[in-house]
């Protein structure tokens, strides 16, 4: 088990879509069991290869309330294949600390992946849950949150990202 880096907003890595896994091996296992392991730390509900430099399509959700592991989904290649309704709901991201912000996406949706050893499942969520798994989905493509903002609030977060960004800086330096 290891814990990985998460990177952060504007790291050119998380705006790239990955590609799908076609090989389900030891390797992806303990891709997954590290992610879950980092996800945990940090703590979140979600996390997405690419947000910790892999750019392969496979997600981990666990919207449980418990602190403990409890409704870990290892999701590969997963796909939405049905949605149902509208929400608006406030979100954050491991890789836009200090910011959240509402975000429109379906209520409920149903999501097809394949588990670590290549078999396929079907999952429908309202909720923490369907929003994460579109979030996460997100991800695979190289879509963060705040590009789902309108034009003037994504500006908005810009530009106080990039100070606070700044400003971290000049106090490390001092
Ligand atoms: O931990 C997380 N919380 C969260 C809250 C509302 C909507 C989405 C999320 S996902 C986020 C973890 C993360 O960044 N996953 O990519
Ligand atoms: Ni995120």
């Amino acid at each position: 088990m290891a814990l990985l880096k998460i990177l952060h907003y504007p790291e050119p890595r998380l705006k790239k879509p990955s590609v799908a896994v076609t090989e389900f091996n030891d390797e992806l296992r303990q891709l997954a069991e590290d992610m879950a392991e980092t996800m945990y730390e940090a703590p979140g509900v979600g996390l997405a290869a690419p947000q910790v430099g892999v750019l392969k399509r496979m997600i981990i959700i666990d919207c449980s309330p418990s602190e403990e592991p409890n409704d870990l989904i290892v999701a590969v290649n997963p796909e939405i294949i049905a949605t149902e309704g509208e929400s608006l709901e406030e979100e954050g991201c491991l890789s836009v600390p200090g910011f959240w912000a509402n975000v429109k996406r379906f209520s409920t949706v149903t999501m097809r992946y394949q588990d670590v050893t290549g078999k396929t499942h079907e999952r429908t969520a309202d909720g923490l849950l369907g929003i994460c798994m579109q979030h996460e989905i997100d991800h695979l493509e190289g879509i963060l949150f705040v590009d789902r903002l309108s034009p003037l609030k994504r500006s908005l977060f810009r530009k106080k990202f990039m100070k606070m960004l700044k400003e971290r800086e000049q106090k490390n330096e001092a």
